[in-house]
């Protein structure tokens, strides 16, 4: 069944970016948005839009009661959920197909199953895949769990079954700790999620992490796109991703891709869809979860493949069948992204506030993700997040040098952004040589050598070079204040000034 209207269940980047393909693909649009974003680009971008009321998350874009009844009084036939928000909950994937509106992801069943890591870990046993030693099911008694975490050997990493991307992980080095630490994850467990179920796995040292893309459709038809690497993360967030992966061998590759469609096809999964592995330095992968939605970075994947992944959900939730198969898939060149966040880059807390001059980077190979425009407030209620700048060239090594250029190129003020961060981690040998893993941050960036603070000179030299680089790379970062007057940009002026 074609879908002729799809309201977007999502704000920002994500919302502009699945309006983009319905528009193209000739289905009317229906936008909804907090009064936090009365003023936001995304919402403009749709046939119709409808301010649903409040400032919380909570209030508007989880609120599953009011998003039904802008798509039943609009007469949506389908709604896009994007990422994050009502995008892997069960409830809301059964309250659209209740009122006959189609959800575009899984069924709700297997939302339920994978959100659940210890069902996710039991399914992908059935199918076969690698995973880290440890409990089969959930674990209740200590005496128990200790045992198995002696089993499996020292250090062990306790994990809640409602957790997911680092959330609710504990880690225990030796025996003595592990009684204390097992009850801390209980209780953190049942706070954070309202679920004290854990599980036991052991810990990998120094993993690198890789996804698999994978689309399913609903006659049993699957492929997969190849992997992300996304081992630069920091506070279990992900900062840059790439594909393909500089590790990966054809072999390695194909055996994981079909390790992923295993587990898919075990669990009958539709839509498009993320398989998480952690890869050892002996180039053992351990399946690790799934994400039942498009993800923040499929861009990246995009860009290889040619594929645009919010098309193909689309149509596998139309009922349509895929129309390629495996052996048309290649990977094309390399794409890199890059999460420009509106943060410190230091220690990497958010940096809110007004962004009164922003302009993009631009030309062949570059694409920037983004729902923010000169003007923008970058605000508390939602992930401080300002763009996904992502770059396409034929080489690792071109799409490194075309990403530090782009990021050059980059101008918003009003905020700090990782921007700096990105470019320490381009221009770092590990990442430069692909020998990097998930310790990255805190190996090469945390524990960076910094200038004495307590010797005077320095810090002068410090803050010098600091405000220097930012005219360097055409930033007007130091200003909090508006510095367009009249339409002539005064911080520009100034910086070329000083540049000759
Ligand atoms: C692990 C691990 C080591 N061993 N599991 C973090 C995110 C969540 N999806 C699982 N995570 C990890 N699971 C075992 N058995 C190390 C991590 C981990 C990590 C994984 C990917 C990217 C960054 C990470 C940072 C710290 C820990």
């Amino acid at each position: 069944m074609k879908l002729k209207k799809i309201l977007v269940a999502n704000r920002g980047e994500i919302a502009i970016r699945v309006l983009r393909t319905l528009r193209e693909m000739k289905i009317k649009t229906v936008a909804i948005f907090s009064e936090a974003d009365q003023d936001s680009r995304f919402h403009r971008l749709a046939d119709e839009a409808y301010c649903i009321g409040g400032i919380t998350s909570r209030e508007s874009y989880l609120n599953i009661d009011k998003v039904l009844e802008v798509a039943k009084k609009t007469g949506c036939d389908g709604i896009h959920p994007g990422y994050g928000f009502l995008s892997e909950n069960e409830q809301f994937a059964k309250q659209c197909q209740k009122e006959g509106i189609v959800f575009i992801g899984p069924k709700p069943h297997v939302i339920k199953s994978l959100g659940d890591k210890i069902e996710a870990r039991k399914i992908a046993i059935q199918a076969e895949l690698p995973i880290a030693s440890g409990t089969e099911g959930s674990i209740e008694a200590l005496e128990e769990a200790r045992e198995i975490a002696k089993n499996v050997g020292f250090p062990v990493l306790i994990k809640a079954t409602a957790g997911g991307g680092g959330k609710g992980m504990k880690r225990v080095d030796s025996e003595e700790d592990f009684d204390r630490m097992f009850q801390t994850a209980k209780s953190e467990a049942l706070a954070a999620f309202g679920d004290d179920r854990v599980y036991i796995e052991k810990y990998l040292e120094n993993p690198r992490h890789i996804e698999i893309q994978i689309l399913c459709d609903q006659h049993g038809n699957g492929v997969y796109l190849f992997e992300r690497e996304c081992s630069i993360q920091r506070r279990h967030q992900k900062v840059i991703e790439e594909a393909p992966s500089s590790v990966l061998t054809p072999e390695l590759r194909k055996q994981m891709g079909e390790s992923a469609l295993r587990l898919a096809k075990e669990i009958g999964y539709t839509n498009a869809g993320t398989v998480e592995f952690l890869i050892d330095k002996n180039m053992k992968y351990y399946f690790l979860e799934v994400n039942t939605r498009l993800q923040v970075e499929h861009p990246v994947t995009e860009m290889i493949t040619g594929l645009d992944l919010v098309r193909e959900q689309v149509r596998i939730a139309e009922g349509e069948a895929l129309d390629m198969s495996q052996s048309d898939l290649k990977i094309n060149g390399h794409s890199i992204e890059c999460r420009i966040y509106a943060e410190d880059s230091e220690n990497f807390l958010p940096s809110i506030g007004k962004v009164p001059h922003y302009v993009e980077p631009n030309g062949f190979g570059i694409r920037t993700d983004s729902a923010i425009e000169q003007g923008s407030e970058i605000s508390i209620y939602y992930d401080p997040m300002i763009s996904k700048l992502v770059v396409w060239d034929w080489s690792r090594q071109q799409a490194i040098n075309k990403m530090l250029r782009a990021l050059q190129e980059y101008e918003i003020s009003g905020v700090d952004t990782t921007i700096p961060f990105c470019e320490f981690v381009l221009e770092h040998e590990a990442f430069k040589s692909g020998k990097f893993d998930t310790h990255f941050v805190q190996n090469y960036y945390l524990n960076r050598e910094k200038p004495e603070s307590s010797d005077e000179k320095n810090q002068a030299a410090a803050v010098l070079s600091a405000f220097l680089h930012n005219i360097e790379r055409n930033k007007v970062s130091v200003e909090k204040t508006p510095v367009n007057t009249n339409g002539i940009n005064q911080g520009w002026e100034k910086r070329k000034f000083l540049r000759y």
